[in-house]
């Protein structure tokens, strides 16, 4: 269907290196509220926040990475990396009490950039299971 084709179509201009909207974020070129950085990822709030705190967490560099599914060996720090960064800046926030994280993955994850990126929700009480 076109939703379906229209996801795929974002996820091969991806692969080809297209720039997403958050190359253009790590560029600049568009402005974020940047809550944590180091050299390998960055955190900026949400411009659609599902939640009081809701941040999302990005690798650099992509380096294959539109979407989890596509993550091969050679991922595995990054990954490790990102989750271990939304314990920080959940930290960071004062998320004390619980937050939840989110990776939507292709159509039918409901995925809109095709950019691999970690989602901290926190700040309400969550419910299970999500929509
Ligand atoms: P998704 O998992 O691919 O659906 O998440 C993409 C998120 O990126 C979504 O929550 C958007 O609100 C968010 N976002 C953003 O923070 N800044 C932007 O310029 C754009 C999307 I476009």
């Amino acid at each position: 269907n076109a939703l379906r084709a229209a996801a795929q179509n974002l996820a091969k201009q991806a692969d080809a290196g297209v720039p997403t909207i958050f190359d253009k974020i790590l560029s600049k070129e568009i402005p974020a509220t940047v809550v944590y950085e180091d050299d390998k990822v960055l955190a900026f709030r949400d411009i659609n926040p599902q939640a009081p705190t809701h941040i999302v967490i990005i690798p650099k560099n992509r380096d294959g990475l539109t979407q989890l599914s596509k993550a091969e060996e050679r991922h595995k720090d990054i990954l490790g990396h990102l989750m271990y960064t939304a314990t920080l800046v959940a930290k960071q926030l004062g998320l004390d009490d619980g937050f939840r994280l989110v990776i939507n993955d292709g159509v039918k994850g409901c995925q809109s950039v095709y950019h691999l990126h970690l989602h901290l929700l926190g700040g309400r009480q969550m419910k299970w299971p999500p929509g």
